[in-house]
């Protein structure tokens, strides 16, 4: 078996659930994991920690694009119908202020971080077989050298399907492609010349962490980014409201999953940042167009070890999951990470990722055509620091 055949038991054998989103009849939710862990060199993440040399690196003070999300307390997690189990318990959580990115990092941005650097991302970089043979069932053959190339993980839709297909062979729409990176999301020859105000995809963890350090800002804990997407909204299913979902109000699936997209919302992949309206602080795309990396380590339990931790009146001050990552589909792999928001892939019928409150989990290592990330920054409040952009109403009413 090739590289490429390896990579598909891979998304098999791992259950490549929801990295376009997940099948809650099929997988339950939750862990949406497909593992390239540790395949490539240097590939290692340390854990981050929400400290002050997070906090302080890079010493930008820059607010420009950003938006401020004022302090304060929240219900995180849902028991909306179309939550999964990891949504609850939902408990009271409270966050300090900070500011965050209005869009996805795009790739105008993530540009002019590379040229700056002349930072290689993980998809460009070659695979270390004797890390990556530790996903693979035991006995597996080495493959060719050549087999080893850079690549990515990219949507491919089965052609000439007209009828459904088994939502759980997620090797059907995900292929290994060789060359695919954040300059070439569709492998060789294709280009991002005119998508540059789209989200840059093809980042794993560790590059979406390494342009937030270039930038002097960090990536969001996962208790920030949910109470960001709410946009001040208490206990709502979107972050515009209860209304349910339609193509006005961002960009995910509309048609069959995976062999339609009638791109009723305009786009088909994704589309230029700040294309939907933003939410009630001004956030954009923060349901849909593509995933974005929290800092967090992924556990199913998190609530219900907070919820122990704090007792039922109790309230979380800035949590962020630093330690014992852990997906029970995947109980092999030794580090998952939590990305938020869906993608240009979701739909109802497999996925409602665009929640505020949906979690899903993916390797570090992991590069996707469908997962970005945006920045936050602590730095003083608009009144403190004026700036161009802010929002400052407060914090979400309690329900
Ligand atoms: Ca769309
Ligand atoms: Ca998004």
């Amino acid at each position: 078996m090739n590289l490429q055949g390896w990579m598909l038991a891979g998304l098999g054998a791992l259950a490549l659930c929801g990295v376009s989103g997940c099948d809650e009849g099929v997988d339950g939710g939750g862990g949406c994991c497909f593992s390239l862990s540790s395949v490539r060199p240097g590939s290692a993440a340390s854990t981050p920690e929400r400290g002050p040399g997070c906090e302080q690196s890079g010493g930008g003070q820059d607010t420009d694009g950003m938006v401020w999300i004022p302090g304060g307390e929240f219900w995180m997690g849902s028991t909306d119908p179309l939550a999964r189990a990891d949504e609850s318990p939902v408990h009271r959580v409270s966050v300090r202020g900070f500011w965050m990115d209005a869009t996805e990092v795009t790739n105008a941005e993530f540009e002019a971080f590379v040229k700056a650097t002349g930072y290689l991302t993980m998809a460009e970089r070659r695979i270390d077989w004797e890390e990556y043979r530790r996903h693979l069932p035991e006995g597996a053959p080495k493959p060719p050298d050549e087999e080893l190339a850079p690549g990515s993980v990219v949507f491919s839709p089965p052609a000439g399907v007209d009828r459904s297909v088994d939502l759980r062979r997620h090797e059907l729409w995900w292929k290994w492609v060789e060359g695919a990176c954040w300059k070439h999301p569709e492998g060789p020859g294709s280009t991002i010349v005119d998508r540059m105000n789209h989200p840059v995809v093809h980042v794993a963890f560790e590059d979406a962490r390494a342009y937030a350090a270039w930038a002097g800002k960090r990536l969001p804990t996962e208790a920030e980014w949910e109470y960001a997407a709410r946009g001040g909204l208490s206990g709502k299913r979107n972050v515009w409201g209860d209304e349910p979902i339609d193509p006005t109000r961002c960009n995910t699936w509309q048609g069959r999953f995976p062999v339609h997209n009638s791109g009723e919302d305009g786009y088909i992949g994704s589309s230029p940042v700040r294309s939907f309206a933003p939410n009630g602080y001004g956030l954009h795309d923060m349901a849909g167009n593509v995933w974005e990396w929290c800092v967090d380590l992924y556990r199913p339990d998190a609530y219900a070890r907070r919820l122990r931790e704090t007792g039922a009146d109790g309230v979380c001050q800035d949590p962020v999951e630093a330690s014992g990552s852990f997906d029970p589909r995947h109980p092999h792999e030794p580090e998952v990470r939590v990305i938020r928001g869906g993608s240009f892939l979701c739909h109802d019928s497999y996925c409602a990722s665009y929640r505020p409150s949906a979690r899903m989990a993916t390797s570090p290592d992991t590069s996707l055509s469908h997962t970005g990330f945006r920045c936050v920054l602590d730095a003083p409040a608009p009144t403190e620091n004026p700036v161009r952009e802010s929002h400052s109403s407060n914090s979400e009413e309690l329900p």
